[in-house]
């Protein structure tokens, strides 16, 4: 484990981010981990330096269910991308699974082995760990670091379970569901919800016996995403067939997130996506730190499980269960000058 004696300062994470040096990177987004109090104010620091830095990349987000081919796919992405294209990227794997499993389901590195070992790669997984905002505290101050340490394309991986993929939508320019045909019914297993907020949907493994499945599936999700009304800025997702493995169409899908780009760019939407973007995460964290600090609560900690108990006997009414707990809260957190 890190010791204290190995942080740096402010400026030392600040000028090693903006010199691209991956190993102050990786430090950085260790120290914004950090659930330590102490650790809180420089890592405010850091962000707030590192901010006028950032905004430079598109920033992607991918989801999918397990096995969908999520990391097989962003491995060979990101080949593509270093190898043809001359680009740079960084990849955050948004975990929810580790506060139960104490792990990882992702597999997050070892699927991405041709990635994991390139220089103009960055991988690293972002844990979601029990709290609620993980994503908004971890993954996204993590992905303004990489910004700020110059990779152009920040591709956010998230397990298509639990709100994480509400919140990475939330975080990021563009948004791919990765899918895989069905037998049968391929809205299936895809919480329309999630159909309501991509740009674009690709039914991955389409390949070998398993290409027609797919193209039935892609002829299936194109037709019910045609009964969704028109999105704010005008871009109608398309759905595309792709083989991770095989390396097809994965090419023309990043073009798809050019096209997209350069279409937010052009009528102004990049931007104010990103403002309103700001400012639902600055609402979050807020509501985050009340939490936090509702927990933490001494009051409150003592109070709580036995009010638990008693809403769950039928003794308390939840509402008055609620009330007395915030009461307690709120009691200690009054302005000197009071009511
Ligand atoms: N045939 C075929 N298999 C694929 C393709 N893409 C991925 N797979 C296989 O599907 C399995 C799951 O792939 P992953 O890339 O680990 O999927 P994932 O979505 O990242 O899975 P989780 O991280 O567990 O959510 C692996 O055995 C892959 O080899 C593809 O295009 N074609
Ligand atoms: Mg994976």
């Amino acid at each position: 484990m890190r010791t204290r004696q190995s942080r740096l300062t402010a400026s030392e994470y600040v000028d090693g981010i903006l010199a691209g040096s991956r190993v102050t990177l990786a430090r950085a987004i260790t120290l914004i981990e950090s659930d330590l109090p102490s650790d809180a104010d420089l890592a405010a620091e850091v962000l707030d330096r590192i901010l006028p830095h950032t905004g430079a990349s598109r920033r992607i987000g991918i989801s999918g269910v397990p096995g969908s081919g999520k990391s097989t796919f962003i491995d060979t992405l990101g080949m593509h991308l270093i190898r043809d294209r001359n680009e740079r990227l960084a990849v955050l794997s948004v975990d929810p699974s580790s506060p139960f499993s104490g792990g990882s389901i992702l597999g997050d590195k070892t699927r991405m082995e041709r990635l994991a070992v390139e220089d103009h790669a960055f991988i690293r997984p972002s844990p979601a760990r029990g709290h609620l905002g993980g994503v908004a505290r971890r993954t996204r101050p993590a992905m303004l670091l990489c910004e700020a340490a110059g990779f152009r394309n920040v591709i956010v991986e998230t397990v298509g379970v639990g709100q994480s993929e509400t919140a990475v939508r939330s975080m990021t320019d563009f948004f791919l569901l990765l899918t895989i045909a069905g037998a049968g019914d391929e809205l299936q297993g895809i919480k329309r919800g999630i159909l309501e907020m991509v740009d674009c949907v690709a039914v991955n493994k389409a390949d070998g016996t398993n290409k027609s499945n797919a193209q039935r599936a892609r002829a299936e999700l194109a037709s019910a995403l045609h009964l969704f009304p028109a999105s704010l800025t005008g871009w109608t997702p398309p759905v595309v067939v792709c083989s991770a493995l095989a390396g097809e169409g994965v090419s023309q899908i990043w073009d798809i997130v050019l096209a997209h780009h350069t279409h937010l760019e052009s009528g102004g939407h990049l931007a104010a996506q990103r403002r309103e973007q700001s400012l639902a995460w600055m609402h979050e964290l807020i509501a985050i730190g009340l939490e936090d600090s509702f927990q933490r609560h001494p009051g409150v900690k003592t109070r709580f499980s036995e009010i638990e108990r008693s809403v769950r006997d039928g003794n308390t009414s939840s509402f008055a269960a609620a009330n007395e707990l915030l009461h307690l809260f709120m009691n200690s957190h009054r302005p000197p000058s009071g009511e």
